[in-house]
């Protein structure tokens, strides 16, 4: 029996060695993480997961949660981590479409899903940030010495929803061996070893906090602190005792906010990564001035894990995302043609290599249309190299908001304002933000004597969409700029209110 992903991190692990601390003074050794997510492993089996299941999780971040997706690759089941912030209604979506055999929320939230999950088939438990709840009871009740699924690297060991243009959200396929080449390859790349311990105050349900940071620490026996959230004067506190942290952008804003990040402070870290949103070249430059640091910036999105990084040796370039990763092939065509441009050209970046999805959830044509016919996949995004070889990524080909790190398609903000009453259409853009990098901002377009106002469009969407999809602003407009085909020039948009959050935060 094997199991490519849980036999390699099983490998790295010493069984007395720190895995986790939180901030309540809770600590974990690899040995613990071993047998906790054993019985969790078992708790699935008992519930009649079997491999090949979906397990579909919501529940805020503790060190239990990191044992059920270790638990779920343990018991050959696919996991499925979903926002916190997803309101009842977009987790219909996403229940009806992964069909999970298990559903894990938090306690409060049990009742609330009880009747989604019934009407898919799905079977309810409960997990609290405190690591209590309904799953946990089951598990303690378990044996540790877990005998794990066999899964080769081909077989599905995650499924993550990511918003499409269309609106409607696509299940990235993610196979053991996606996520284990990739992990090792950054764990090399970035130096990772068991004397490392990484500031950990990324959310768990996303490429960024679960697969590059828990894996790598993983994968080098390394250990972590464990943060419910990002706060910059926890964060500055533990730098003193840490060596490594990853972060979105938000993270190296807020702390250069902060008064108290010196030289000093900083002075026993080795390694600071950003990605998951552009790293702005001046946030960049004052961090290196405060800190001596060299932020490491890379670029990566969860169909593909991390596909480039800036070097670990040598230059990390300010403005731009690095190199492809060993075993990465990335290159810059002309999107239409989809000829490969020379570098200094900007077009569309597309990727292949062992770090690439399987395709989307149930939807094969939308997975053909988005890969070259050798396999590379279209990323969406825009960018070019250059004389050096360092990619650059300058904009997006695809509709897309990067808010603090999280993705928001506008579409499916719009599809929300344009069925409220009074709302003749809208069209919502992602302007420069100080603290998230881009605010999302809807323009609307009411009927004549409609009484809409910024409130009500905003009240409106409380319950329908995620409390970072909703827009910092809602601005009443008389009617949308179009060119000459009709259509929405979002890029006009962008520009007239280009300052609208240069007083906030500032
Ligand atoms: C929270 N809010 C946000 C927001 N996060 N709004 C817009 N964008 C966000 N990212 C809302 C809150 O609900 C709150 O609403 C208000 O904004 C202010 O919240 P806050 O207290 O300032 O936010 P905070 O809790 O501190 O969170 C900000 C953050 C967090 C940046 C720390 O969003 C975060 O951890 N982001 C990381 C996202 C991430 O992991 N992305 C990786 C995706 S993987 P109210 O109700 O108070 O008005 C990927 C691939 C790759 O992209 O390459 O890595
Ligand atoms: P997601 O779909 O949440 O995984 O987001 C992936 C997208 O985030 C990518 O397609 C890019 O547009 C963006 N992204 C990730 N890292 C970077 C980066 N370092 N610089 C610019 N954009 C980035």
């Amino acid at each position: 029996m094997s199991n490519h992903l849980f036999d390699a991190i099983r490998a790295a692990a010493v069984a007395d060695a720190s895995f986790i601390e939180t901030p309540a003074g809770r600590t974990w050794t690899y040995a613990d993480m071993l047998a906790v997510s054993g019985q969790f492993a078992a708790a699935l089996k008992t519930l009649g997961v079997r491999p090949g299941d979906r397990v579909a999780v919501q529940v805020e971040k503790s060190p239990e949660a990191l044992m059920l997706y270790l638990a779920c690759i343990r018991a050959g089941a696919i996991y499925l981590p979903l926002n916190t912030a997803y309101t009842l209604a977009e987790l219909d979506y996403f229940i009806g479409d992964a069909e999970p055999r298990l559903v894990v929320v938090a306690p409060e939230a049990r009742a609330g899903i009880l009747s989604v999950a019934g009407r898919y088939g799905a079977h309810v438990e409960t997990l609290s940030e405190a690591g209590d709840g309904s799953l946990r009871e089951l598990a303690r009740n378990e044996n540790a010495d877990f005998v794990d699924a066999d899964r080769g690297p081909d077989d599905l060991a995650a499924i993550l929803y990511t918003s499409g243009t269309t609106g409607r959200s696509k299940g990235a396929m993610l196979t053991h061996d996606n996520l284990l080449s990739n992990a090792l390859t950054l764990r090399d790349h970035w130096r990772f070893t068991g004397a490392d311990r990484l500031i950990h105050a990324l959310p768990i349900f996303h490429t960024h906090g679960l697969f590059v940071a828990s894996n790598v620490v993983l994968l080098s026996g390394a250990s972590m602190y464990f943060l419910p959230r990002f706060d910059a004067d926890e964060a500055l506190r533990l730098m003193k005792s840490a060596t490594a942290m990853m972060g979105v952008p938000t993270f190296y804003v807020r702390l250069l906010q902060n008064p108290g990040l010196t030289r000093e402070t900083a002075s026993g870290m080795r390694l600071f990564i950003s990605g998951s949103a552009p790293l702005l070249a001046e946030t960049h430059r004052a961090f290196a001035e405060k800190t001596g640091h060299a932020i490491l910036e890379r670029y990566g999105m969860t169909e593909t894990n991390m596909n480039t990084s800036n070097p670990y040796a040598g230059d990390r370039v300010a403005g731009t995302v690095g190199f492809p990763l060993p075993g990465v092939l990335l290159r810059v065509v002309d999107p239409d043609s989809g000829d490969q441009l020379p570098d200094g050209e900007t077009g569309m970046i597309e990727v292949r290599g062992p770090n690439v999805f399987k395709g989307y959830w149930r939807m094969p044509e939308k997975t053909r249309s988005e890969f070259r016919e050798d396999g590379f996949f279209i990323t969406g995004d825009l960018g070019k190299i250059d004389e050096r070889g360092y990619v650059h990524i300058v904009g997006r080909g695809k509709d897309l908001v990067i808010s603090g790190g999280y993705n928001i398609y506008p579409k499916e903000v719009e599809n929300e304002i344009d069925q409220m009453p009074g709302v003749v259409e809208s069209a919502v853009i992602g302007v420069p933000h100080p603290d998230f990098g881009e605010g999302v901002t809807a323009l609307v377009v009411c009927k004549p004597g409609a009484t809409l106002d910024e409130r009500t469009v905003l009240e409106g969407l409380k319950d329908r969409l995620a409390r970072y999809k909703q827009p910092k602003r809602v601005i009443l407009v008389d009617e949308l700029p179009r060119n000459t085909m009709g259509k929405v020039q979002k890029n006009v948009l962008r520009e007239s209110y280009a300052t609208l959050y240069n007083a906030v935060n500032a």
